[in-house]
């Protein structure tokens, strides 16, 4: 079987990992700017102010890629390029740039598929409290709307937000991402509330404006899974999925959220302070999304957690920066399995609970529009007489896709897959060592670009669309 002749090949990337460029042409200060620069944040204190000068090479960059056959690019607008101080004016020089990227894209036939919101806020905002602050989603409504206006003629399609759930946790309880606060459980769900409200006002003013494109949003999709047939881990599991799921799919699919961790949240005094006006519009924006982008890396394979009573953010031990991983109310926790497939980073690798998760989802979600807007492995690409041998990544990207061919012919309706990443990148925390793309970055040698195996291997499977 092919794959249907609508489905995009992709690859994607955020602004913060590859642009640099991060004082030139009128861009304000991020979020990030700011804090990859307090010592001890991100590894070996590496950051984003040149990233892999993306902002420069564009054009090289996409060359590549259209080289490479890819369909569509995803990459993320940052908002400090386009509005410096998050809500006045704008800057041109921040337009021309994206008017660029996206011109180079369409010259090859590239869609651009685009991120609004891909972590870096303007530094103003994240100040005056940032996802907290009710006033951050109107100032995010202006920004998406200067989007549109100057970008909609070209862009049809449009994710607003880039996982939630990672950068609200590792914002507001591991203090691993700006602001950097830890363990302030009501912010977090506050911060994810507010989130919510704006991804719904964003989506309905796409509809009002009547630009005939798609949009959705992006979620973690780390599905968990008990690590046996005790019925208290299954609870578990549910306890799990509750939280890193329906917390964040239902009130984008359903239009409300998920009784289950209401009932808690009011228990505990977690609560969001919110309107029946906001609730309001979750609600009836909800049947307006186009779709659902799914970010999968790794599944999370819980037990019931006997010995922890205080609520607190607790990731798995011996894996970084995993996504999804949190269990910050002591119910349950995530366990590494000995007889389970691990990268380097300790992130497992299974395309057997991206089938099984894909299959919850449509038992729970039905027939949804769903694109992957992520997938890949994050390795330390071996070199062989120079050449970049990435073989592990070939085996896991083409492991991912057979299951999503499966999916596809079982009748889910997923429309495309992007790799993460199209070119090697700033990891958030990792710095550069963990890569991920097609093209390799070298660091020793002015940013120098080189295919790699993997690069081939895909051009090959996007031009057989996937024949195997
Ligand atoms: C996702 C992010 C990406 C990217 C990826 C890999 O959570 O959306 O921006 O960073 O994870 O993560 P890492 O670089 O930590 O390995």
């Amino acid at each position: 079987m092919r794959f249907p002749h609508d489905f995009l090949f992709g690859a994607a990337s955020a602004a913060y990992q590859v642009e640099g460029a991060w004082n030139e042409d009128g861009k304000g200060l991020s979020n990030w700017d700011v804090f990859s620069k307090i010592p001890g944040k991100t590894f070996e204190g590496t950051n984003g102010d040149v990233a892999v000068d993306h902002y420069h090479r564009y054009k090289e960059d996409i060359k590549l890629m259209a080289e490479m056959g890819l369909e569509s690019y995803r990459f993320s607008i940052s908002w400090p390029r386009i509005i410096p101080d998050g809500k006045g004016v704008i800057n041109e020089k921040g337009i021309e740039f994206y008017n660029n990227v996206i011109n180079e894209c369409l010259k090859y036939g590239i869609v651009p598929f685009v991120t609004l919101y891909h972590w870096d806020m303007p530094q103003v905002l994240e100040e005056q409290g940032g996802w907290t602050n009710k006033a951050t989603i109107d100032a995010f409504l202006k920004y998406a709307t200067t989007c549109f206006e100057r970008f909609g003629d070209r862009v049809k399609h449009w994710i607003t937000f880039n996982e939630t759930i990672v950068f609200c946790s590792l914002g507001y309880l591991a203090g691993a991402h700006p602001p950097g606060i830890k363990n302030d459980i009501k912010k977090y769900f506050q911060a994810t509330h507010n989130v919510f409200t704006a991804h719904a006002k964003v989506v309905d003013q796409y509809k009002k404006m009547k630009q005939y494109g798609e949009i959705g949003i992006t979620h973690v999709f780390s599905p968990a899974f008990s690590v046996d047939d005790k019925e208290e881990n299954k609870i578990a599991a549910y306890h799990a999925n509750q939280y890193g799921i329906a917390w964040y799919y239902d009130p984008i699919l359903k239009g409300k959220y998920p009784e289950y961790v209401l009932k808690i949240l009011k228990e505990k005094g977690y609560i969001p302070d919110w309107t029946e006006e906001e609730l309001k519009i979750i609600e009836s924006s909800a049947s307006k999304n186009d779709f659902i982008g799914l970010n999968y890396y790794q599944p999370q394979r819980v037990v019931i957690n006997k010995d922890q009573v205080n609520p607190t953010y607790k990731n798995r031990e011996d894996a970084t920066g995993a996504p999804g991983n949190i269990s910050f109310d002591g119910f349950y926790k995530t366990v590494k399995m000995d007889d389970k497939r691990y990268t380097k980073w300790g992130w497992e690798i299974s395309p057997e609970a991206f089938k099984d998760g894909l299959k919850m989802l449509k038992q729970e979600y039905g027939d949804i529009k769903i694109y992957i807007t992520e997938n890949g492995l994050g390795d330390e690409d071996p070199i062989i007489d120079g050449e970049i041998v990435d073989v592990p990544r070939i085996k896991y990207i083409e492991e991912h896709l057979k299951v999503l061919k499966d999916a596809i012919s079982d009748g889910m309706n997923i429309k495309g897959y992007y790799a993460w990443s199209a070119i090697d990148l700033l990891s958030w925390l990792n710095g550069f060592k963990k890569q991920y793309g097609f093209i390799y970055v070298d660091h020793n040698d002015n940013l120098k670009r080189k295919k790699k195996l993997s690069f081939y291997w895909y051009k090959k499977v996007i031009e057989e669309r996937g024949e195997s």
